[in-house]
């Protein structure tokens, strides 16, 4: 063996080792909501030596790089087997995304992925990319996951190789070895941020969807729906109702849709979803909560205005600049919410927050009424019952 082969194996152990290993630290005070943490949870830089390594000295001396892997992120997220697990977007050099498991004893660090990715069972032959995983326990006892299915659109004039078609995939689980593939959903418009709800509803299964008019644009598709589902086996969408819009002049006025499936609390459901507006830097993408009732799931009963989580110092760059978005959360059995989100399609972070915090911060945070003027009301109403408890203190 050479010694550059041995020096550059050693290294790279050891950074490897280091970064998987390195605690991560709450960033305090934070604003009272949730709390961000110092370091990302996952990174290129994370994914196993041997994904990207050919480790024979006779065949690869120099240890060179063979397969380059640009990006973890958008990731899926559940506990299984008291472990924290990601089912995370690996994005190749190559530009293709697959999916991969990652897993953590605490939620917030020492996340390691499993030996192998995962090779999803190959349906469709003009499948180009998949992403963008909803992991979902569901009362039926099997685990669903719902990502979105890329091909090139058969329509596409020659010679355009970007326009493309975007379908719901949909698998199921176990145990998270043996993966069962069902076929796509149907559907009247395209779709991406399809999330299946985790209870029946009616008797049927409940997706959340996101109609839009072409692979971008949301279009007359007016923000996040809700679809009843006959056979998860054989999944159609056949009536579709909007339960979450989008506005002019609000953080979602592009476009939105459902996160990870909404969490179940004693005041309603409570729901994590993207926000997206267009200025001159692109495309901003930003996190946002609503709840629904419970008696309803499709009756919004709170939603606080504004972003919950926007893209702030390192989070801000990267391949798709100035975006936040959360296809992850895990609800634990203490109250504590673990917030997976990535920054700029580029690694994952987690922020933490409890279901009383979250469900506290939904209800009192006044809502979006959707001009300037209304929104200064709201400041002077803050002020004015702010100098009544401090002149309550002087006295
Ligand atoms: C990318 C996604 C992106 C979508 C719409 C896809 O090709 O892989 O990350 O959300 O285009 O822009
Ligand atoms: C979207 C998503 C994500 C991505 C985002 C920004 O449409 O579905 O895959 O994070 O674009 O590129």
């Amino acid at each position: 063996m050479s010694r550059i082969y041995d020096n550059r194996l050693r290294l790279l152990k050891e950074a490897h080792e280091s970064l998987i290993t390195r605690p991560n630290k709450k960033i305090l005070p934070g604003n009272g909501i949730f709390e961000r943490y110092e370091y990302p949870i996952l990174t290129n830089e994370h994914t196993p030596l041997e994904w990207r390594y050919d480790l024979n000295p006779m065949t690869n001396p120099w240890l060179m790089e063979r397969i380059g892997i640009n990006a973890t992120m958008n990731a899926g997220a559940i506990k299984w087997n008291g472990k924290y697990l990601m089912m995370v977007r690996v994005e190749g050099s190559d530009r293709k995304s697959f999916f991969a498991i990652a897993e953590s004893p605490n939620g917030t660090d020492h996340f390691r992925f499993w030996e192998y990715p995962i090779q999803l069972p190959d349906i469709d032959p003009s499948e180009t990319n998949v992403y963008d995983i909803r992991l979902t326990a569901h009362e039926d006892g099997w685990i669903y996951g719902i990502f979105c299915s890329e091909s090139l659109a058969p329509d596409a004039a020659p010679g355009d190789l970007s326009s493309a078609v975007a379908k719901a995939g949909i698998i199921r689980t176990k145990d998270f070895q043996h993966w069962e593939r069902l076929p796509n959903l149907i559907s009247p418009s395209q779709q991406r941020n399809v999330v299946l709800h985790p209870e029946f509803v009616n008797g049927k299964y409940a997706l959340y969807t996101r109609p839009q008019d072409n692979f971008i644009d949301a279009g007359n598709g007016e923000g996040i729906g809700w679809a009843l589902i006959d056979d998860i086996t054989h999944a159609e969408v056949k009536e579709e109702t909007i339960i979450n819009h989008r506005h002019y002049h609000t953080i979602k006025e592009v476009k939105n849709g459902e996160g990870p499936h909404p969490i179940k609390t004693p005041k309603g459901w409570l729901h994590l979803a993207h926000g997206v507006r267009a200025c001159a830097a692109g495309l901003r993408y930003v996190l946002y909560l609503y709840m629904t009732s419970l008696e309803d799931p499709t009756r919004i009963i709170a939603e606080p205005g504004g972003y919950l989580l926007a893209p702030e110092g390192e989070e801000r760059i990267g391949d798709v600049s100035n975006v936040l978005f959360s296809n992850g959360w895990i609800a634990d059995e203490d109250g504590t919410v673990y917030i997976y989100y990535a920054s700029s399609d580029t690694r994952m972070h987690v922020a933490t927050s409890t279901i009383e915090r979250l469900i506290d911060y939904c209800r009192h945070t006044p809502e979006d009424k959707l001009r300037s003027t209304t929104s200064v009301n709201s400041i002077y109403r803050l002020i004015e019952a702010n100098k009544l408890v401090m002149a309550e203190a002087l006295v």
